[in-house]
């Protein structure tokens, strides 16, 4: 079962990687994800990532409560979102919400994020068993998100990059119904970002998935390889008119490559 309206969106390009999904419980999710993606899109990254994406989230969170002043449908309407600024090293990182980011490094899965839910707080409080999380009647229950009428508070942080390393975003529809094993032993396999992408993407759906899934794997490449660097748009995020506004930035050492691969459903 699929969503009638796609309430996640993504962007993967040279200097960024994005997800966002929209909030449940409100009216308008896709509204606020698409917000939240096409903001972030249009920032001319500097060399000095952290202080982009602090600006982008404000930028976003004011757009957010712009909407919601004007029309009161959008009053409460949210989105989540986890993006990744690349540096030339590494990457910075906004998180809020329970989208995730996770890096295989030397065949092992690690989460980088951490999820602002209910759940997860029950799970760190010791009232909840680490294995019974996934299958929680609450487990998208937010208590964090950028929010219409709210304050933004992301974690921000930064993370060293290492030539090899494949990143992986993914909203709440895939990594609720792919456990951590699958999406290690998925990202391991496939030869190119774009063979993840898919495969997580129909593993969402045989595990009967009823969320929209959203990815967007990149790889991390040594400086000589070439890249193709035309950004990618999807999801509620798709409006053509973006998706150059990336091409042609950040003339760096070494860049997330291939470029990154994404597919919303
Ligand atoms: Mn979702």
């Amino acid at each position: 079962m699929r969503r009638k309206v796609n309430e996640d969106a993504a962007f993967a390009g040279p200097r960024l990687l994005a997800v966002a999904d929209g909030m449940g419980g409100y009216p308008h999710g896709d509204i606020a994800s698409r917000t939240a993606i096409t903001t972030l899109a249009g920032i001319p990254f500097t060399a000095d990532p952290a202080a982009d994406l602090t600006s982008g989230v404000a930028a976003i969170s004011a757009r957010l409560d712009d909407l919601g002043r004007d029309d009161p449908a959008m009053a409460r309407m949210g989105t989540t979102l986890t993006a990744m600024a690349w540096d030339g090293h590494g990457f910075t990182v906004a998180h809020i919400g329970d989208s995730r980011a996770y890096l295989l490094r030397a065949g092992e899965l690690h989460r980088l994020t951490r999820d602002h839910t209910m759940v997860q707080s029950l799970v760190e409080g010791g009232r909840l068993a680490e294995g019974d999380a996934a299958g929680h009647p609450q487990r998208s229950k937010l208590v964090k998100a950028l929010q219409s009428g709210a304050a933004a508070e992301a974690d921000l942080f930064r993370h060293d990059a290492q030539p090899g390393d494949r990143y992986l975003l993914c909203s709440d529809g895939v990594s609720g119904f792919v456990g951590p094993e699958e999406i290690r032993e998925t990202l391991v396999r496939a030869a190119r970002p774009a063979e993840a992408v898919k495969r997580l993407v129909d593993l969402a759906a045989l595990a009967g998935g009823h969320d929209n899934a959203t990815c967007v794997v990149a790889d991390v490449v040594a400086p000589s390889r070439e890249v193709p660097r035309e950004p990618l748009m999807i999801g509620a995020a798709r409006e053509p008119g973006l998706l150059a506004r990336l091409t042609g930035r950040g003339r760096r050492a070494r860049r997330p490559a291939r470029p990154a691969d994404a597919v919303a459903r």
